[in-house]
């Protein structure tokens, strides 16, 4: 097949609605859309999809505890996810939603094409379901016979009717698929616990529930509106159904996909449930199915109830998106889990991206103009630098297998490489010495070398960066597009005479951390706690007692929490026992000395201001998870509130 008629489908997981996108959810939409842009350069044609997943008992709970519809409250957050990726300029084809009307005929098709096979049959389950992993398990698998093993989270003991996949089934061929395809799993080392898992027998797979109705229907044929479709089924249904598969299914031509994207967390569902959907719907199986590791903050996962959560957005406006989305791409390898520090992102930044590539542009700009009144030629490149340009193109065609079998950082390592020589180059011909001996000829070879190196790498990173390499292309004159890669790349060609524009510095240097918001000092605070220390000794012995710094203040962290529900705490005087909303998955429990004060109906309903990261505090055997912010003089004793009405957990500031 020729390259322009090759079809490449990529995808991401559809992320669920009951949670704002942190920098995992960034993570591995950049990844996908560095490998959706590089395959459009290259003239593939390429789909790009992503979306969210909306149903589900998790969902429903969480619109529920916020007082609105799980319709409305997916639409909520769903928009906010579109949003963030437009602002991204994520490259997608699609942005799928599992309430699209199309995407539940679709899945409803597959359930009736699975039925008619013979693989699903009804039963009734019994099991321990982990609402918030969606997943039931087995006792043998709960941690203290209780605690999800994915989790932790408590499970409860759930018995109903349920109709059933026929996964055990499909544990031969899985093992064959595995067995015959090295590289279905990605990275190869996650392949052997999967494969441990499939080979220890699986149990057939529950793909319906009654107790609870935010979901897909069964088909009509069925006859049995009692059951919505477990949300798994209909999650991972998601990835044909965007390209028709039971309605229009022209884009079908897109199946099947050559990387399916997921974290670590989901890899199990991807790599067992949906090849054995797949393989009894008939249809072809992904190339690859490739399992990214986690991001953490101070070695700890991300939650919102921790505070340690890092807002893709925060960062990518303080640093910059593309410095953002290479400090990702290019600081873990693919699989590994890594922590997210600010310093790494500025030493990534004013190393790779402002020394290493942002002055090699200048320094062409720089030669250009003073040499040559910015005008370049490569006629003499081949005559004086073979050896390099060999080099060069060696290591980029070397380079580019390693995208699709997500060795992203050796791709970019490798790139690097090439930035050196150009860099190297420079310093060991010495152009200034060159002209100065009116070596002109060799001089503009030199810079013409340096021109096309960094013309063939602009092209190879603008699928990393695609803003900064839109200005580089911009300066040397040079397009970005598949012509450009077939003659520089892929036919090692060198450049038509350009002229170069100056630009202004692509990568300023940054020497201030350029995040401040509390969520983020906090946990930096965690990280570089010597350093900081030494700042706040500093700064105590420069000011007077009474007096914090900014960086102090930051240090509590408060929020808008709405009173859910309030009730008095038996024999005590003072205390009332609150259910507040700030905003996480659950409610916190405060326990407020402000009985005198407030009736307890007076307050549900209402907001007030609360510490939300205070150590949890016994109060009359009652854990209190926070503390309401209150004024108190001679009038008695007022809460703290918000002049108008907030979103739950809204951050003060
Ligand atoms: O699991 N580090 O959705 P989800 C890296 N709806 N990646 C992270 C991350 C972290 N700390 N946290 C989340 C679901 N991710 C299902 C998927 S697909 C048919 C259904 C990323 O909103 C990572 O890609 O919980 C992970 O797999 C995904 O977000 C989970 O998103």
């Amino acid at each position: 097949m020729s390259d322009s008629c090759k079809k490449v489908y990529i995808t991401t997981p559809i992320y669920y609605v009951n949670d704002v996108a942190h920098i995992g959810h960034a993570y591995t939409t950049i990844i996908a859309d560095m490998l959706a842009r590089y395959s459009r350069l290259v003239g593939y044609d390429t789909y790009f999809l992503t979306g969210t997943d909306e149903h589900g008992q998790k969902i429903a709970t969480s619109a529920e505890q916020r007082g609105k519809s799980p319709k409305e409250y997916a639409d909520e957050v769903s928009g906010k996810f579109k949003a963030l990726w437009d602002d991204f300029d994520i490259s997608y084809d699609k942005f799928i939603r599992t309430t699209d009307e199309e995407h539940k005929i679709g899945v409803q098709h597959a359930f009736t094409k699975m039925y008619e096979k013979g693989d699903i049959y009804k039963g009734t389950y019994e099991g321990n379901y982990c609402v918030s992993c969606e997943t039931f398990f087995t006792d043998a698998q709960l941690i203290d016979g209780e605690g999800c093993p994915d989790c932790g989270k408590p499970t409860s003991m759930i018995k109903e009717e349920s109709y059933f996949f026929k996964l055990s089934n499909y544990q031969e061929k899985l093992l064959k698929l595995y067995e015959e395809n090295p590289e279905f799993i990605l990275p190869k080392s996650k392949a052997k616990e999967i494969i441990n898992f499939v080979s220890g027998g699986l149990n057939d797979l529950s793909i319906s529930r009654t107790s609870f109705d935010w979901g897909v229907k069964l088909p009509d044929s069925m006859n049995d509106d009692k059951h919505v479709m477990y949300v798994w089924l209909d999650a991972l249904l998601n990835y044909i159904t965007a390209l028709g598969y039971g309605t229009d299914e022209a884009n079908m031509q897109y199946w099947p996909a050559k990387v399916q994207l997921v974290g670590k967390d989901i890899l199990r569902f991807h790599a067992i449930f949906w090849p054995a959907f797949l393989m009894s719907l008939e249809l072809p199986l992904p190339d690859h199915i490739a399992a990214h590791g986690w991001w953490t903050r101070d070695g700890e996962k991300m939650s919102k109830s921790k505070g340690n959560v890092v807002d893709p957005k925060e960062v990518a406006d303080a640093y910059g998106l593309d410095a953002f989305r290479y400090f990702m791409l290019r600081e873990v390898p693919f699989g590994q889990d890594g922590d997210f520090s600010q310093r790494a992102l500025m030493d990534r930044i004013n190393s790779d991206l402002g020394n290493d590539l942002g002055n090699l542009l200048n320094r062409i700009s720089g030669m250009s103009g003073k040499y040559f009144d910015f005008k370049i030629t490569s006629k003499d490149v081949e005559k004086y630098h073979q050896k390099e340009l060999d080099e060069v193109h060696t290591i980029l065609e070397n380079a580019q297998p390693l995208i699709y079998t997500m060795q992203i950082n050796r791709y970019l390592d490798e790139i690097w490489k090439v930035l050196t020589i150009g860099n190297k180059a420079i310093g060991d011909y010495e152009p200034w010495t060159m002209m100065k001996e009116g070596r002109e000829e060799e001089a503009m070879a030199l810079v013409a070398l340096i021109t096309n190196i960094m013309a063939k790498v602009a092209l190879l990173l603008e699928s990393v960066m695609p803003e900064k390499i839109g200005k580089i292309a911009g300066s040397l004159g040079i397009e970005i597009s598949t012509e450009s890669y077939n003659k520089l790349i892929k036919n090692k060609e060198l450049l038509e005479d350009v002229t170069i524009t100056k630009i202004d510095a692509l990568f300023p240097r940054i020497e201030e951390e350029l995040l401040v918001t509390a969520d983020i000092q906090k946990v930096e605070s965690k990280v570089e706690k010597p350093r900081k220390e030494a700042q706040k000794q500093k700064q105590q012995d420069q000011e007077p007692d009474n007096l914090i710094t900014i960086d102090q203040f930051f240090e509590t962290t408060l929020k808008i929490g709405t009173i859910l529900e309030a009730q008095e705490v038996p024999k005590s005087k003072k205390l009332l026992k609150l259910q507040v909303d700030v905003g996480e998955e659950t409610p916190r429990q405060i326990i407020a000395g402000i009985k005198e004060f407030y009736s307890a109906e007076s307050l549900v309903g209402t907001q007030a201001c609360v510490v939300a990261n205070l150590k949890p505090a016994k109060l009359m055997g009652m854990e209190s998870q926070g503390m309401l912010l209150a004024a108190k003089d001679e009038n008695g004793l007022h809460l703290l509130r918000p002049e108008a009405q907030k979103v739950a957990g809204t951050k003060v500031s």
